[in-house]
């Protein structure tokens, strides 16, 4: 049925539907809502400027005037009528991008989707990753800066802004790569042609935040989020990290939260309970009066002005000791000094390396953890 490359009915007869049910006809043109129960998403999966012969011919036109647009806006406007939050539409085929793929879809047909306000458009055919800024018009080989609604280089977006383009070609064939001088690559916030992997999109009533998840190749990330005026802060990329580890204090530091507005609030939580409010500019705090030789798991969450909190914020571990308390009774003193000296010059799987002798955890036992601890020696949790 197609020319070019694989055969749709393949695709059809190897990845059968299995999210529930969908209307159209499946691997041309169709669409479904996700959940299937109390929708949040409705995903329009169509075949613009495929072919279904041997010839361009053959193309299937989405172009104004179309029955085939004329169906997308159809289930777009029905899809709001029954408050459906979130419009994502899938194409094969590309219109703009700064890999090796031309225009194919049409500007007629991609400015139809910004015009129609449709959130997010997956996309392959181009062996690359590009995500796009938030856009409201666009012609291919051009760069305009007058359609740019959010250009994407913070990673959070904010609804109705326009429409962002996924391009995730980055399983199957060989990676190309990516034009810097194209006329459209400065419509993209964060591109790559290094990485195979793919796109994880995770949907709720008040953002749809996605990841680009390595799986070999390189090892390039991306992370972003769409979110609502209504949305609490969200994560991109988060960690939380201690430092300056004792018996009895630590320093927690995190990677900021992004809002819309402005995150006014961070939560920090040690072992479920709040340890503290602090300000949202704020981004290291110095946790003390922790129980020596007890294990913590530490969190944060960040709130904004409408006092919406985040749910899924980094959390870490640590077990509170002195770090050169090699057999762990809350003191630094000649028993420490002497386990590093029996186990001094052994590695990592080594018969005699001790892992607690290794003061620095650098899988060496030498000088160095021997100096640590007698620049430590005397110390008490
Ligand atoms: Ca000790
Ligand atoms: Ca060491």
């Amino acid at each position: 049925m197609t020319s070019g490359g694989g055969s749709i009915n393949k695709f059809i007869l190897y990845c059968p539907f299995t999210l529930g049910s969908y209307t159209g006809t499946y691997g041309f043109q169709y669409y479904f809502d996700y959940p299937a129960v109390a929708p949040l998403a409705r995903f329009i999966m169509i075949d613009p400027a495929v072919w279904m012969g041997n010839t361009t011919g053959t193309r299937v036109m989405y172009g104004n005037g179309s029955p085939a647009q004329q169906w997308v806006a159809a289930q777009i406007n029905n899809a709001r009528a029954i408050g459906i939050p979130w419009i994502i539409v899938a194409t094969h085929k590309v219109c703009f991008s700064a890999g090796v793929e031309s225009c194919e879809t049409g500007n007629n047909f991609t400015n139809f989707l910004m015009n129609m306000d449709v959130d997010l458009v997956l996309q392959g055919h181009d062996h690359d990753y590009q995500r796009s800024q938030q856009l409201t018009c666009v012609t291919a080989e051009t760069y305009r800066p007058e359609c740019v609604g959010n250009d994407g280089s913070s990673g959070l977006y904010q609804k109705g802004d326009g429409t962002m383009f996924l391009i995730t070609g980055t399983g199957g064939g060989l990676l190309d790569h990516i034009n810097a001088t194209d006329g459209d690559y400065g419509h993209f916030a964060s591109l790559d042609a290094t990485t195979y992997g793919y796109a994880k999109i995770s949907v709720t009533a008040n953002s749809l935040q996605g990841q680009f998840i390595p799986t070999s190749g390189g090892s390039f990330k991306d992370a972003w989020a769409i979110s609502s005026s209504n949305s609490a802060p969200v994560w991109l990329a988060s960690s939380l990290k201690t430092s300056n580890l004792s018996g009895r204090t630590l320093t927690l530091t995190w990677t900021p939260a992004l809002d819309i507005d402005q995150v006014s609030s961070y939560n920090l939580y040690a072992n479920g309970s709040l340890l503290t409010t602090l300000d949202g500019t704020d981004t290291s705090f110095n946790v003390t009066g922790l129980t020596p030789l007890a294990h913590y798991v530490f969190k944060v969450q960040a709130g904004n002005t409408a006092g919406l909190w985040t749910a899924n914020g980094p959390s870490t571990t640590a077990f509170m000791h002195l770090r050169a308390d090699v057999n762990l009774d809350c003191k630094v003193d000649i028993i420490d000094l002497v386990l590093v000296a029996t186990s001094f010059g052994a590695r990592t799987g080594s018969p005699g390396y001790k892992p607690e002798a290794d003061v620095n955890s650098d899988g060496v036992i030498d000088i160095i953890d021997l100096v640590t601890v007698a620049s430590t020696f005397g110390q008490i949790c």
